[in-house]
């Protein structure tokens, strides 16, 4: 046109685009009693009994393991959870965020 502003060609999106994921990670510690990690495991990941004891027997051993795999906003909000109520009763169990 005469003011010479040439239009860049953008394509458009038909699909929204699929969120990124986060793992939630829940790590070891000498002090955090078994059963209070099953009671965070069932509370906050909507784990049974038994897939509860298995993830925390798991981090026992090996010092890391997987709570689930969120998109961002929801992994933030489940760490924040788990750490809040792990300060509300004095343990120091650890819980992180890591890209999927
Ligand atoms: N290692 C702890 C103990 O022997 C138990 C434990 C398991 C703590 C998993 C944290 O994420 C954890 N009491």
């Amino acid at each position: 046109g005469t003011g010479g502003q040439v239009g860049l060609a953008t394509r458009t999106r038909t699909r929204p685009k699929k969120p990124s994921m986060y793992k939630v990670l829940m790590l070891n510690d000498d002090y955090t009693p078994m059963e209070f990690v099953v009671l965070v495991l069932k509370r906050y990941f909507r784990m049974d009994l038994e897939q509860a004891t298995r993830v925390m027997l798991h981090v026992h051993q090996r010092g890391v393991g997987v709570c689930g795999i969120f998109p961002l906003e929801v992994a933030e909000t489940k760490v924040n959870q788990v750490m809040d109520f792990a300060r509300q009763n004095q343990h120091p169990l650890q819980c992180t965020l890591e890209k999927a």
